[in-house]
């Protein structure tokens, strides 16, 4: 996978590669409050470099279930001073701005981020394609129904992975409608947006077929924390690292080429060894488990 802003690549090579996370935000699931001030985000995100992420992702608005939307004004104040705090630093790692809204995707490339990672696909602000299109920037399009508010109460599925692929084709169609270069875009199944935990996991679960419904595509997947391990071992947020590591084992033997984690060190590790799994299966000739 390549992945460039304009001519600048960003991410280079098989992967996988680890997004570290940063919420500058009270109230997001996991991590809420914890770096709301621009220098506790700041140095959350020097930490998570010196973990060895591959590229940080930014986010001045919750979108755990039910959460209510955030002002443009109050997200770009959140995460622009983060940016620039961050570049003023020397931070030189790719930075990703997770929003939906066109004009904290300028505000934020503009302060010097890099990608945007918009979790309704492109759906929730027409005019977020054309920011990105003009910077050239490289664009996330998760998987989500409605929006945080209502998500889950659209969880209907006859065939998870079937739809969630020919819904995730609709936002390649606006991507392209847009002016957005195929090369620039990532795709995400979204796990946890719109989904229960049984479909969540059924996505993790068929990850090369969901690949195999859209080939060529760079997939990122953000299984960190999330409320399926919570439902599967009765673990509170807190303690959902072992759980996120198994996620990230799976998804690394299915291929995807980045993982989206809040723990960068641990899943690091966890995303090395699966890569070396994947290759040792590969080598033996073995059928690989997902496209490489
Ligand atoms: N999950 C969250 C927020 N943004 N973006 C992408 N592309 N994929 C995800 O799975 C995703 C996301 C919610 O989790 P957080 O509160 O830990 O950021």
């Amino acid at each position: 996978m390549i992945l460039a802003a304009g001519a600048r690549v960003l991410l280079e090579g098989p992967g996988p590669f680890v997004m570290g996370v940063v919420n500058v935000t009270p109230d997001s699931f996991s991590d809420g409050g914890r770096f709301l001030a621009t220098e506790d985000a700041v140095a959350q995100g020097l930490r998570l470099a010196a973990e060895g992420a591959d590229v940080l992702d930014l986010g001045g608005e919750s979108t755990r279930p039910g959460s209510a939307p955030v002002a443009e004004a109050e997200q770009i104040e959140r995460v622009v001073p983060v940016v620039r705090g961050l570049r003023a630093l020397g931070l030189s790692l790719p930075i990703s701005v997770d929003t939906t809204r066109a004009a904290v995707a300028r505000a934020a490339l503009e302060a010097g981020a890099d990608i945007v990672n918009d979790v309704s696909g492109l759906a929730a602000d027409p005019a977020l394609g054309e920011v990105v299109a003009r910077a050239a920037a490289p664009v996330v399009l998760m998987h989500m129904r409605g929006t945080p508010a209502d998500m889950q109460s659209r969880a209907v599925y006859r065939d998870v992975v079937a739809e969630v692929a020919s819904e995730l084709e609709e936002a390649l169609a606006r991507a392209g409608a847009a002016g957005i270069a195929a090369g620039r875009v990532v795709l995400d199944p979204g796990i946890g947006f719109a989904k229960t935990a049984v479909q969540s996991l059924e996505l993790l679960a068929r990850l090369p077929e969901l690949r195999a419904r859209l080939p060529g595509r760079p997939f990122l997947v953000g299984p960190s924390r999330k409320s399926f391990i919570g439902q599967v071992t009765g673990a509170a947020v807190a303690d959902r690292l072992p759980g996120t590591l198994a996620a990230v084992t799976a998804c690394v033997l299915a291929g995807v080429e980045i993982v989206r984690v809040h723990d960068v060190a641990a899943a690091r590790q966890a995303a090395q060894v699966a890569a070396a799994l994947r290759g040792a299966t590969t080598r033996r000739g073995a059928t690989p488990p997902g496209p490489r």
